[in-house]
């Protein structure tokens, strides 16, 4: 690995440090009017990156804001909280309120509202996935010249057709399963099993967190040392079923049933994140890595979100202000403390584009912005409204932050709701110094109420056409193929364009 030196990196940062780019708003309008939009080309792999760094990307499912070592949890993470202090605690990270959203986001730079991704999570009988017109992360990185892109864990990003495989959508190399909320030791999920290396079933034995963890540090121990590689990591831990090996219940034998086995199951994680991270020092490439670590959503049973409200599948920050830390020491993220600016999942694709070098990723306009220099500490990050948004079920859930102000609508389906004041339930908080949402201001400033409602309609009205998930399989009926092997073939899948 060629190390980047200070004056190349200077002079790549000077390329668009000043300010970060804001999101282009006209694209909502273009997009609600219908306006179509072309598909993206294939791209051909440009020449082979050098001189760039590394970049991990380690997300954990369900992982409450207090399941950290360095939030004061009860669960041990000491390598997770090695990262808090060699780099810097990511302190208002956002993720949407569960897993497929936030996966979906993460990709595309966009906030999957827009392509049908925003309601709820795919569950094994829905049949839709990312939509081939979307541009996505292991794809853009394919244009820096990052030939060896690797995904280990769980995908949750569609798995009806083999058009919506990892290997099918830019990544070279897959492990993992297609579905969430397997069980951890015989990874089967709807009578099936759900594992896999590449397009094949893969039979193993043992605990998916080690599974995934082995896999991840053998992809950086057998990586080239001459070139950058990208891995993206989503552990499918602490994620239910709860369930843990005996070492690591042993650990935490003072508490009760349920926290006692997620606290077990942070614990194996962080041993396999320490396991990526040995695997990087050992190739004496650490600190040419940009590390990134968060949670998909906040935790459900047996995680604790303390002292956030709420919880996963909630726009409260309990289910979307997730632990967050990252690290690039040749980059300037580095040297422990707070980064305060807020930020989120959508966010990642634009960084990971500018610390790569990628000017244009060739896709739809991006909802997130580059927030690198924020992370190193050279600027205070983008002013823009955050918006979160969940709706499954006949409810909308929908929050916008904007400087002082959150506000939050529960209700019915807001666009259909005259008066979303008295129609549903609406909530506003002074963030900043409420950070917990206990204090609720909404009848004491009308006019703030007014004008973010305004905000959460035309935000919620970016939705595709359709939900797609309410008209894409019911679990009545559903009967799983077999091992997961999903209907097509790889070559019918990059004919249709992915
Ligand atoms: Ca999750």
């Amino acid at each position: 690995m060629s190390r980047i030196n200070r004056r190349a990196f200077l002079g790549f940062l000077g390329g668009g440090a000043a300010a970060c780019a804001l999101p282009r708003t006209a694209w909502a309008e273009r997009e609600a009017a219908g306006t179509p939009v072309p598909r993206p080309a294939r791209d051909k792999p440009l020449r082979r990156a050098r001189g760039k760094p590394n970049i991990v990307l380690i997300v954990a499912d369900d992982l409450g804001w207090n399941n950290v070592g360095y939030h004061g949890g009860a669960a041990r993470t000491p390598n997770i909280d090695r990262l808090a202090r060699e780099g810097v605690e990511l302190d208002r990270f956002h993720s949407a309120p569960l897993c497929s959203p936030t996966r979906a986001g993460l990709m595309t730079g966009r906030h999957p509202l827009r392509f049908g991704i925003g309601c709820s999570v795919i569950t094994p009988w829905r049949k839709h996935g990312i939509p081939a017109e979307e541009r996505i992360l292991p794809e853009v990185l394919a244009r820096a010249g990052y030939r060896r892109r690797g995904c280990v864990g769980k995908w949750h990003l569609g798995h009806s057709h083999v058009r919506y495989h990892p290997l099918s959508r830019g990544f070279t190399h897959f492990y993992g399963c297609y579905n969430g909320a397997l069980d951890y030791f015989t990874r089967r999920r709807e009578g099936q099993t759900d594992w896999h290396r590449g397009h094949r079933p893969a039979r193993e034995t043992g605990y998916t967190t080690h599974l995934i963890s082995k896999e991840a540090a053998a992809f950086v121990r057998s990586s080239p040392a001459d070139e950058p590689f990208f891995l993206y990591v989503p552990y499918t831990a602490p994620h239910s079923p709860l369930q843990a090996p005996e070492k690591y219940l042993a650990m935490y034998g003072e508490l009760p049933e349920k926290p006692r086995a997620y606290a077990a199951m942070v614990t194996a994680m962080d041993e396999g994140i320490g396991g990526i991270l040995s695997a990087l020092d050992a190739k004496g490439v650490a600190d040419d890595t940009f590390v990134l670590f968060f949670s998909d959503n906040g935790a459900g049973i047996g995680g604790d979100n303390k002292p956030l409200r709420g919880g996963k599948a909630s726009v409260f920050e309990g289910g979307v202000r997730v632990p967050a830390v990252a690290r690039w020491p040749n980059g300037g993220v580095r040297g422990g403390g707070k980064v305060a600016c807020p930020m989120g999942f959508i966010d990642v694709l634009p960084t990971l584009m500018r610390i790569a070098g990628v000017a244009d990723h060739g896709g739809r306009p991006l909802d997130g912005v580059d927030v690198l220099d924020a992370m190193a500490r050279k600027s205070a990050g983008p002013e823009r409204p955050w918006y979160s948004y969940v709706g499954y079920g006949t409810k909308d859930q929908l929050a916008v932050t904007e400087g002082e102000w959150k506000l939050i609508y529960v209700g019915p389906r807001i666009l259909k709701t005259p008066d979303p004041r008295t129609g549903g339930a609406v909530h506003l908080f002074r963030i900043r110094e409420d950070p917990n949402e206990t204090t609720d201001l909404a009848d004491k400033h009308p006019e703030v109420v007014r004008r973010l409602l305004a905000k959460v309609k035309t935000y919620r009205s970016w939705h595709g056409k359709t939900c797609l998930l309410d008209e894409t399989g019911t679990r009545k009926g559903f009967q799983a193929p077999k091992d997961w092997t999903l209907p097509g073939t790889p070559a019918e899948a990059l004919e249709g364009g992915r």
